[in-house]
């Protein structure tokens, strides 16, 4: 198609979803665009989790991009490390670096009546036709409130702002938290600790899985020399996530056997029934983000480990005191607490049309049309944004496709047929409600307490499968949209 105009783009963000919408606008010839990204690196959560044990629960061989296939991943699940070097690789190989500012944190956006302004923290301000938030969603840290934490003499630490120069080994250490993190750190940190307690609030299912598999050098060599094989094996790869779709969203036998399984994967591995009872959630297995794991419950068996279910009442100078009255003394706490999952772009101070805050507008909760487009935010786009399928489908796949999506739109404006785009609040409204009657038979949905609930108590998933997703956002639907400009039709 003839291009009127080069629309200027920026992308906030560089980790998976920040990566997959550049290289998707390339590839479909928009090439003026900047990426901002406040670490000193790319890789988004990659770049941020530097956790002894960080390890991707999700096969290496899936966790990529369609586009940048790795054929040699050094492990079955791979190290966080690796992924992280792979993001790096690819935003090289793909020419990203020219187009990324690394240290520049957004701290503001404000919409202008035809594009944006954006301002990062160290002063500098962009104009731009489009924004594009690819902020994710596990970047805030989550840090509890205990009593008593400010006069904790010994170290403190969250497993996404990891400081290696604060010494594990030989240790007196507390884990707080038992999600897919603490689950992971726990096995990491117990081998070298003098003492480890983990301390756990509401266990989780650990589904047995062989984490530290390696993959096969051999593998990686052939994979490298046959494409053609490699494709089809991440083919199969998609297909078998479709099975886990399928798990998740609809009660059936196949979820029935999975749940199972997490049960067994309890029973055959702790045998002491006190024990036992301790680590039994009141829940059903993957109500919550499941947790794979090898090691857990072998780390808990040590003689240097403890698991401790008694609430937290406070933190004193050496240690922690428990509802039973017990006093843990402890030289360092490792919070594996988890993140604000449902901040996104926030605490960015994002303006949209008319001068609507995006705290005003998610007042209720953050909510988006399709994942990416918000009443009120004129040609802004998120990549991963609310209800994306961060429990369901192979997010680097989920952010290929909404970047097309996004590309699609900008092919539109290129073309001169509109100035501004925004979604309209009946089709928001509209999205809203079908996908909250698809959470009703998921199993996110069965009476547990976990982090894909917003404050408002909605579930923050996309309870549809892959192909539902891929023709959602096939083409734009301008039914649903407002267009505006001297050539938008209407
Ligand atoms: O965080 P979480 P996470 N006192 O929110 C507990 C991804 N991930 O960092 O359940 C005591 O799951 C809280 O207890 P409760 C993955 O998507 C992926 O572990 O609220 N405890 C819970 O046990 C994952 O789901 C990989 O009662 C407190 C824990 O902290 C997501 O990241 C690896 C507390 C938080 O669990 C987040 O996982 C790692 C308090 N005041 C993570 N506050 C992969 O392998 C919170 N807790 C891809």
């Amino acid at each position: 198609m003839a291009r009127d105009r080069t629309p200027r783009i920026v992308i906030i963000g560089a980790g998976v979803s920040g990566i997959a919408s550049a290289i998707t606008l390339r590839r479909n010839g928009f090439d003026d665009f900047v990426i901002l990204e406040k670490g000193f690196d790319v890789g988004g959560v990659w770049h941020w989790n530097r956790y002894p044990g960080l390890t991707c629960d999700v096969p290496s061989q899936l966790y990529q991009f369609g586009f940048a296939p790795k054929p040699d991943w050094s492990h079955i699940f791979a190290p966080g490390p690796e992924i992280q070097r792979y993001l790096a690789e690819v935003a090289e190989r793909f020419g990203l670096r020219s187009h990324l500012r690394l240290n520049s944190e957004v701290v503001g956006a404000r919409f202008t009546g035809s594009g944006w302004r954006v301002d990062t923290a160290d002063g500098d301000g962009y104009d731009a036709d489009f924004v594009i938030a690819a902020t994710g969603v596990l970047h805030h840290p989550a840090w509890p409130e205990l009593p008593g934490l400010d006069e904790f003499t010994g170290d403190v630490l969250h497993t996404a702002r990891w400081d290696d120069a604060v010494p594990t080994a030989g240790r007196r250490i507390a884990v707080i938290g038992t999600g897919s993190t603490g689950v992971q750190v726990v096995s990491a940190l117990q081998p070298n600790a003098r003492r480890l307690t983990h301390f756990v609030r509401s266990p989780q299912w650990v589904i047995w899985a062989p984490m530290r598999l390696p993959q096969p050098a051999l593998v990686g060599a052939l994979l490298d020399r046959a494409p053609r094989l490699n494709r089809a094996l991440y083919q199969a790869g998609m297909t078998g996530a479709r099975l886990f779709t399928d798990i998740v969203t609809r009660p059936s036998w196949r979820r029935r056997a999975v749940q199972e399984f997490a049960r067994l994967s309890l029973r055959a591995q702790v045998r002491d029934p006190r024990l036992r009872e301790q680590l039994t959630p009141d829940y059903q297995p993957l109500c919550k983000r499941q947790v794979l794991s090898g090691s857990y419950y072998r780390a808990l068996h040590a003689r240097n480990a403890e698991l401790v279910t008694a609430g937290i009442e406070a933190v004193t100078p050496t240690g922690i005191r428990t509802a039973d009255g017990r006093h843990h003394e402890v030289d360092l706490i490792v919070f594996a607490t988890g993140f604000r999952a449902h901040n996104y772009m926030r605490p960015m101070n994002l303006t949209g049309r008319d001068g609507i805050s995006i705290d005003d507008a998610w007042a209720k909760g953050p909510r988006a049309y399709r994942m990416t487009a918000i009443p009120g935010f004129p040609n802004l786009f998120t990549v991963l944004g609310p209800n994306s399928p961060t429990g369901s489908i192979p997010l680097h796949h989920a952010a290929e496709v909404t970047a097309r999506y996004i590309s699609a739109w900008l092919e539109r404006w290129s073309a001169g047929e509109f100035d501004t785009v925004e979604v309209t609040e009946d089709a928001t409204a509209r999205f809203g409600a079908q996908v909250g009657e698809a959470l009703e038979p998921t199993v996110w949905n069965t009476g547990c307490n976990s982090w894909y609930f917003t404050e408002g108590g909605a579930i923050d998933l996309l309870p549809f499968d892959r192909r539902t997703m891929e023709s959602m956002l096939a083409a734009p639907d301008e039914n649903d949209f407002h267009l505006r400009g001297s050539a938008a039709r209407g």
